[in-house]
C-alpha cells in the first residue's frame, strides 16, 4: 500500500485533464455509506452525494451484490437483441413511477434529449403542429444537462456562451410563474419542461401548488407537462418523486442519477403508452441504454429505496436538519431552504463566499459544494442517521460562528 498523496492525484488531474471543473481540493479514494476517505485516511461526511446520484449511500451492499452477480452473467447486449434484465428493470421502474412505459438511456442529459424528441414527435403526429415548428417552454435558471441542444436554452452564461449555434424551438419564461406559462403558450407549444425544484439555481423551491397549477394549464392547452426529476427523484425530496407531493403527475418524466445506485449511469424517459407510441424502431436509442448490468444495478437501487423507506427518512431528517440550522440563528445566513434532504444555506454577501465556507467545512470533515456565489448545498445520502445530521449541524454551526 505505497499510497500517494492527495496533492499527487490533484496534480495529475490538473496536468492531464481538461479544466472543465473547479473542485473542492479533496481526493476521495474510498467510500462507504455517507462517509468518504482521502488517501491520507482523513474521513469526511459526503453532503453532495454526487449531485444526488448516491441517495442509497456509497457502495450499498445490495447494489454492489447485484453488480457483482450480473457481472458474472452478461453485461452488454445492445438493443439489437433482448436481454433478460431490462424488462424486469422497466417493470419495476414504471410501477414505482406510476407511468406505463419507459425508454432507458444512460445519463440525465440523454433522458432530457429523449423527452424533447418524444414531445416534438407527439406534437407533429398527435397535436398537428406544422413540421419543424414545435416549441417547448422552459424556465430561467434551468439545469437539464450539457448537450448542445440543452445548453442552448440555458440562461447560465458559462454553460452556454461560446457553444452556439443552438437548436431553435425553445422559449424561456420565469420559474414559479403560472401567468408567464399561460402567456407563453402558442398553438405550436408541445411541452413545458421544468424541474420540480431548481437544483443548480441554488435549491429554488417553487410556491406550493405550482406544479399542480402548471399541470392544469398544460392540460387545458393540450401541452405535455415534462418533469425533470433527475435530481429531485428517488426519495430525495421526501417522496418517491417530487410531483407526488402535490399529485402533479407529468406526461413525460425524466429520471437518472440515483437510478444507478451511485454505481452506473442509468436514466430514462417515462410516459403513457399512448405518448410513447409516437417513437418507432430506428427513431431513438443508445448502445448502452437498458444494458443488463445497468438494469440489474437499477433494480437493486430501486429496491433499497423502498425497503429502507428512504422517502420517509429524507422527509424526517430534512425537517430535523432545517430546524437545527434555524436554531443556530446565525447572522451570516440570509436563508435556509429545502425539501426533504435537498437543502441549501444562502449566506449574506457580508459573510463571505459559499466557496470559502465549503473549504472551511472540508477542514472540519464535511464535503459540500457551493453554487452561484452565496449558496451552499447540503444533500447527503438518504441513508444518513439522526446522530450524523446532528454531527453535521454542529460543524456548520462552527463555521457560521
Ligand atoms: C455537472 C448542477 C446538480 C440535473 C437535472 C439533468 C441533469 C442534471 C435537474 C443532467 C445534472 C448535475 C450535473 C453536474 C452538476 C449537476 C448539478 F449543479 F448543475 F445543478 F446536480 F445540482 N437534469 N446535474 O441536475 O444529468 O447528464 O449530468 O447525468 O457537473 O454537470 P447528467
Amino acid at each position: 500500500m505505497a499510497g500517494k498523496s492527495s496533492r499527487y492525484y490533484m496534480d495529475l488531474d490538473n496536468t492531464y485533464g481538461a479544466h472543465n471543473y473547479h473542485p473542492i481540493p479533496v481526493v476521495v479514494s474510498r467510500a462507504k455509506g455517507v462517509w468518504v476517505w482521502d488517501p491520507e485516511g482523513r474521513k469526511y461526511l459526503d453532503c453532495l452525494s454526487a449531485y444526488s446520484a448516491v441517495n442509497q449511500g456509497h457502495r450499498h451492499p445490495a447494489v454492489i451484490k447485484a453488480l457483482k452477480d450480473q457481472a458474472g452473467k452478461v453485461t452488454l447486449t445492445s438493443r439489437a437483441f433482448h436481454n433478460d434484465m431490462m424488462g424486469l428493470f422497466l417493470k419495476k421502474l414504471t410501477s414505482i413511477a406510476r407511468m406505463d412505459v419507459a425508454l432507458p438511456m444512460n445519463t440525465g442529459a440523454e433522458a432530457v434529449e429523449t423527452a424533447i424528441k418524444i414531445a416534438r414527435k407527439w406534437g407533429y403526429v398527435r397535436k398537428g403542429v406544422p413540421s419543424n415548428k414545435a416549441r417547448i417552454i422552459c424556465c430561467k435558471e434551468n439545469f437539464h444537462g450539457r448537450t448542445t441542444t440543452i445548453v442552448g436554452f440555458s440562461t447560465d452564461p458559462p454553460a452556454r456562451e461560446g457553444f452556439g449555434p443552438f437548436s431553435p424551438g425553445f422559449k424561456v419564461i420565469p420559474y414559479n410563474s403560472i401567468a408567464a406559462l399561460e402567456n407563453a403558450i402558442t398553438p405550436e407549444t408541445v411541452g413545458f419542461l421544468v424541474e420540480p425544484i431548481q437544483g443548480e439555481a441554488g435549491v429554488k423551491v417553487p410556491d406550493p401548488g405550482y406544479l399542480r397549477a402548471a399541470k392544469a394549464v398544460c392540460r387545458k392547452n393540450h401541452v405535455l407537462l415534462m418533469l425533470d426529476e433527475i435530481q429531485t427523484g428517488f426519495c430525495r425530496t421526501g417522496t418517491m418523486f417530487a410531483w407526488m407531493r402535490e399529485d402533479a403527475k407529468p406526461d413525460i418524466l425524466m429520471v437518472g442519477k440515483a437510478l444507478g445506485g451511485g454505481v452506473m449511469p442509468v436514466s430514462a424517459a417515462l410516459a403513457s403508452a399512448d405518448i410513447m407510441s409516437v417513437i418507432g424502431p430506428g427513431e431513438h436509442g443508445s448502445t448502452f441504454g437498458g444494458n443488463p448490468l445497468a438494469s440489474a444495478v437499477a433494480i437493486a437501487a430501486l429496491d433499497v429505496l423502498i425497503k429502507e423507506k428512504l422517502d420517509a427518512s429524507a422527509e424526517k431528517l430534512g425537517m430535523r436538519f432545517r430546524n437545527a440550522l434555524n436554531a443556530i440563528g446565525s447572522k451570516k445566513v440570509k436563508e435556509i431552504r429545502g425539501v426533504g434532504l435537498l437543502n441549501a444555506i444562502e449566506l449574506k454577501k457580508s459573510a463571505g463566499t459559499a466557496r470559502e465556507f465549503a473549504e472551511r467545512l472540508k477542514e472540519l470533515g464535511v464535503l459540500a459544494k457551493d453554487t452561484h456565489g452565496q449558496t451552499i448545498r447540503f444533500a447527503p445520502p438518504l441513508v444518513i442517521r439522526e446522530r450524523e445530521i446532528d454531527w453535521l449541524v454542529e460543524r456548520i454551526a462552527r463555521v457560521l460562528e
